[in-house]
């Protein structure tokens, strides 16, 4: 024995999953090989957290056509770490009763899409493999995404094989229907007749899928290695709750109720879930990130269990987005959510959710001001939203100390931010009239200027907590207090 052997924890893997589970920690009791059924694109934490843990919750029943081939589409450190850990990594599920680790079993293979594309196009190709299921983030929907996935299907039609169910798990609207349309024209470019194919013989389903999986921490690692005797450098932490509503559009219709069995829903329209999902839970987070980052909040729970910030939220989620949706029990969803942001264990951080900000605002706050505006519903609370993400590009916080923005248009919006700080009727023209963040009638909107102008207004001259007070207090005909009833 090396003293360096002696020294490192082993690695989690096949050969220690008895030891483990012997320290109480659940593991995948299934074999785990075989060619799989899956491929997945995008290893990030929310996908080993959610859906490769419903593809485990199937094979641990017996159905072997779960194992899921996962692709990091360039993050080559973590598909290697997978790799060295056999596929597996833990879990930290944090529920009011306490946490409980469990070893997800269900990535039998990795590769890297940049680096082992033929790999990856092979995988889709493989006689197996019956779904192809992405988390690729809001900015992954590029044509090379689209030619990665028409290189597999055209090895697909070429062998005589069925199409493949292609579910996109994005924070998109309509994200079925979006990797339709982009794999359908990345099949034109090699041919008509694939793409004739791909229409007719792939499924897109729509689908919405929830899970709060923050990324990991150097303090969620140590505790995997408390927890299991082992190292994991792959192991997360996540909430109880979770949900996967899919619409019912498959290539093998006996999926419907596989799924269903597993704890999927599965519904023939998606949009009233995926709706009050993007404008409750992903417009209120990415709010508490622009506000959090700004007063120096640096977790949703430190966000949430602020008094202002929480009737904030709730006062956004009942007063300006909830009255719009289809979804029938949104109130009950609203309760959870507010539970759920508060969760201590999640420690998830606001910089994580800002990151990439100017991908997401488009999906999570212009529906709901428009929705607002035409229903005639008050939008105070999007509009300082909308300036709380002003303020927050302009890349340090109320006390001075600079952070870094991770978003590809970072320098060009904190150019702008910065120009115009301190003007703030200037920095909402400059900043509130972009189209690619907020479509074409914002823009043109004069009272939701004037309304994004004041909260910045506000926030420049009071600060985040206090603008946040006034904004609720309502004394010259700001939104009021919020109604009992
Ligand atoms: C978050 C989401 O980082 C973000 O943008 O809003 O990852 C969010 O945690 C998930 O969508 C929850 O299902």
């Amino acid at each position: 024995m090396t003293i360096n052997s002696a020294l490192e924890p082993a690695l989690l893997n096949n050969a220690g999953l008895t030891a483990i589970a012997s320290r109480g920690v659940t593991v995948p009791s299934y074999v785990r090989s075989g060619a799989p059924g899956v491929v997945h694109l995008g290893l990030g934490a929310f996908h080993r957290a959610h859906q490769a843990l419903v593809f485990d919750r199937l094979l641990q029943r017996g159905d072997t056509r779960w194992g899921v081939f996962g692709v990091a589409m360039r993050n080559s450190a973590l598909a290697d770490s997978l790799r060295a850990q056999d596929g597996l990594y833990a879990v930290q599920v944090a529920s009011s009763a306490g946490c409980q680790w469990q070893v997800g079993g269900a990535i039998w293979q990795t590769a890297v899409a940049a680096r082992e594309p033929a790999q990856v196009i092979a995988a889709i190709a493989a006689p197996a493999t019956r779904w192809l299921t992405l988390t690729v983030t809001e900015k992954g929907y590029v044509p090379e995404l689209g030619r990665l996935i028409a290189s597999g299907l055209a090895a697909r039609q070429a062998a005589g094989l069925p199409g493949l169910t292609i579910a996109s798990c994005d924070n998109l609207v309509g994200n079925g229907r979006q990797l339709q349309a982009l794999c359908v024209a990345a099949a034109r470019q090699l041919s008509p007749a694939l793409a004739h194919w791909v229409a007719g013989k792939c499924a897109f389903p729509n689908s919405m899928v929830d899970r709060i999986v923050p990324a990991a921490t150097p303090q969620r690692l140590a505790a995997a290695r408390e927890a299991l005797g082992v190292a994991d450098e792959a192991a997360l932490g996540t909430e109880a709750f979770w949900e996967w509503v899919i619409e019912r559009r498959f290539v093998e219709a006996g999926d419907a109720g596989v799924l269903a069995a597993a704890g999927v829903t599965v519904v023939d329209d998606v949009a009233p879930f995926e709706d009050a999902k993007l404008r409750l839970l992903n417009g209120s987070h990415t709010v508490m990130a622009c506000l959090g980052a700004v007063a120096g909040w640096p977790v949703i729970g430190e966000c949430i269990t602020q008094p202002a910030v929480r009737s904030f939220i709730h006062g956004l989620m009942t007063q300006e987005v909830g009255p719009q949706l289809a979804r029938p029990d949104w109130p009950a969803y609203r309760d959870a959510l507010l539970a759920r942001f508060a969760n201590p264990a999640l420690q998830h951080s606001v910089h994580q959710i800002a990151t990439d900000s100017s991908q997401k605002i488009p999906q999570r706050w212009p529906p709901s001001v428009l929705g607002a505006l035409r229903a005639g519903l008050p939008v105070d609370r999007l509009a300082f939203a909308a300036a709380a993400w002003m303020r927050y590009l302009r890349g340090s916080d109320e006390s001075g100390r600079a952070y870094a923005m991770n978003d590809p248009m970072a320098s060009q919006l904190q150019a702008l931010a910065l120009a115009h700080a301190g003007d703030a009727a200037a920095s909402v023209q400059a900043l509130g009239s972009l189209p690619a963040i907020w479509g074409e009638v914002l823009p043109r909107d004069q009272r939701w200027l004037a309304l994004v102008t004041r909260s910045l207004d506000a926030i420049d001259g009071l600060g985040v907590l206090a603008a946040l007070e006034r904004l609720q207090a309502g004394p010259d005909g700001e939104s009021g207090p919020v109604p009992d009833s």
